[in-house]
């Protein structure tokens, strides 16, 4: 039996949890849960991260003895440090309009061709590569980038190290060799001495110092699959490689995990990216915008209570409005509501009347979204699918889950919903030698539900010609 605390850090919250492990099962106990609070300063929306470095030691404490402890996060932030260690500001959020315009800049001037080939990650406006091309002079005081948990990982242990999978997300990162991409960095101006040396899922980052938590200092500190998304794919249960997977929380990650990079530029057009699992396996998916939009409709209607909502959405009318969850106006925080009925005049359809039809239009639009990621990822991947793992918090959401095996006419498997920190404990009980297969104690410790699709495509083919016709 072994004891191990994972830290799972999401945009809306952060949580560690207690994962007593042995060959018989896992056991996942959440021992402390503590807000995610961005913050605008100066014009800027930063991550709290002192907050939530204070949310971690805060989880240990409440933790107690383990043998192992590992972190993992959503990707694409970094903090960078100085020659002395010192961090230079607080992270920049991703969702922060520092980026706006960079993106179609760097690509006219270097090749989207030559991004793609080389770092193989779809073209999102806030990649690492973009933001640190919006830094200036910090860069030229910066000596060390680290992505977030590996920014805590350092502060915890003293250790410099760069996890795989959350550099792979960075854009900079040679999917093809497996290493920092030096002759991009070169060409973009961006100093390759920023990089640390990369550490693979499932080694060592160090013990905890003495003294940063009681009582554990000397613990081992595993890099986990550290971007969260990676984390949550090792978790999932299924059987066959016969299998996509929606990674469903704030973000809605679709695709199918590879044995290698797919970097044609059909792929690179259709906004695939090839991002690192866990045993050099390749991530190969389309960032769907998820459940953030219906985050904040409840956020700006002050409504916490989603259950009945979503009771009533099931209630309302099917397709009073088709929608692209992907339209960038959804991207940055602000009025969701307003921002859906914007949309909708703007492709010439009513705004959906009253918040059970929004949530309705909403779910419905993401359920598209996902249909088309995942027949574009079937497509270019040559990846047969049969069924579809839904993990992470959306896979409590059984209206999403219905019209997902409705939309895609293939059945969906939804569980578990703590995905994310459960494939964080798990890579760490495989480090110590407790268990081999991942995926198979996950299947053996948590239920999934299953939901058949209705057979009938017809009206998700007529929303998505629509669909088409009000994008045009
Ligand atoms: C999900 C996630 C996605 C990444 C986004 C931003 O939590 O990690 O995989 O694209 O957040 O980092």
């Amino acid at each position: 039996m072994t004891v191990v605390a994972a830290v799972d850090l999401g945009a809306s919250s952060g949580r560690v949890m207690r994962g007593r492990i042995g060959a018989e099962g896992v056991e996942l106990t959440e021992v402390h849960r503590f807000a995610n609070r961005p913050v605008r300063a100066g014009g800027t929306l930063h991550w709290d991260i002192l907050s939530l470095y204070q949310g971690v030691l805060d989880g240990l404490r409440a933790a107690g003895a383990v043998d192992s402890v590992g972190i993992d996060s959503w990707a694409i932030d970094y903090g960078l440090l100085d020659s002395s260690g010192r961090l230079l500001g607080n992270p920049v959020h991703y969702r922060d309009e520092r980026t706006a315009g960079v993106m179609e800049r760097v690509n006219a001037e270097v090749g989207a061709d030559l991004l793609y080939g080389t770092g193989g990650t779809q073209f999102l406006p806030f990649n690492t590569v973009y933001q640190l091309l919006t830094e200036g002079e910090r860069l030229e005081h910066a000596s060390t980038l680290l992505m977030i948990p590996d920014l805590l990982t350092h502060w915890l242990t003293g250790s410099v190290g760069a996890e795989v999978t959350n550099a792979s997300t960075t854009g900079l990162y040679d999917v093809r060799s497996g290493t920092w991409a030096g002759g991009l960095l070169d060409r973009l101006g961006i100093p390759a001495r920023l990089f640390p040396p990369l550490r693979a899922p499932g080694t060592s980052a160090g013990v905890l110092r003495p003294g940063v938590t009681e009582g554990l200092g000397g613990v081992p500190v595993t890099a986990v699959a550290s971007h969260d998304t990676a984390s949550a794919v090792a978790a999932v249960p299924a059987a066959t490689d016969r299998f996509a997977y929606i990674s469903s929380g704030t973000w809605s990650l679709v695709g199918v995990e590879l044995p290698g990079p797919v970097l044609t530029e059909a792929s690179r057009v259709a906004g695939f990216t090839n991002e690192g699992g866990l045993d050099g396996t390749v991530r190969y998916l389309r960032n769907v915008m998820g459940l953030w939009i219906l985050q904040e409709c409840l956020r700006a209607w002050g409504e916490d209570d989603l259950p009945a909502l979503l009771r009533a959405a099931r209630a309302a009318r099917p397709f009073a409005a088709v929608l692209d969850p992907d339209d960038p106006s959804f991207l940055p925080p602000g009025d969701m509501p307003a921002r859906i009925a914007a949309y909708c005049r703007r492709t010439g359809q009513e705004p959906p009347a009253g918040r059970p039809a929004v949530v309705r239009c909403v779910l419905e639009g993401l359920a598209l979204a996902y249909r088309r990621a995942l027949r574009d990822a079937v497509r270019l991947s040559a990846r047969e699918v049969t069924v579809v793992h839904v993990v992470g918090g959306g896979a409590r959401n059984t209206l999403l889950c219905q019209m997902t095996a409705d939309a895609t006419g293939i059945p969906v498997q939804a569980g578990p919903v703590e995905a994310a920190a459960l494939g964080n404990a798990l890579v760490q009980a495989r480090t110590l030698g407790t268990i081999t297969d991942i995926r198979a104690l996950v299947r053996q410790s948590h239920e999934v539900t299953t939901y058949e699709p209705s057979g009938d495509l017809s009206p998700w083919d007529e929303a998505e010609s629509h669909l088409g016709a009000v994008r045009t």
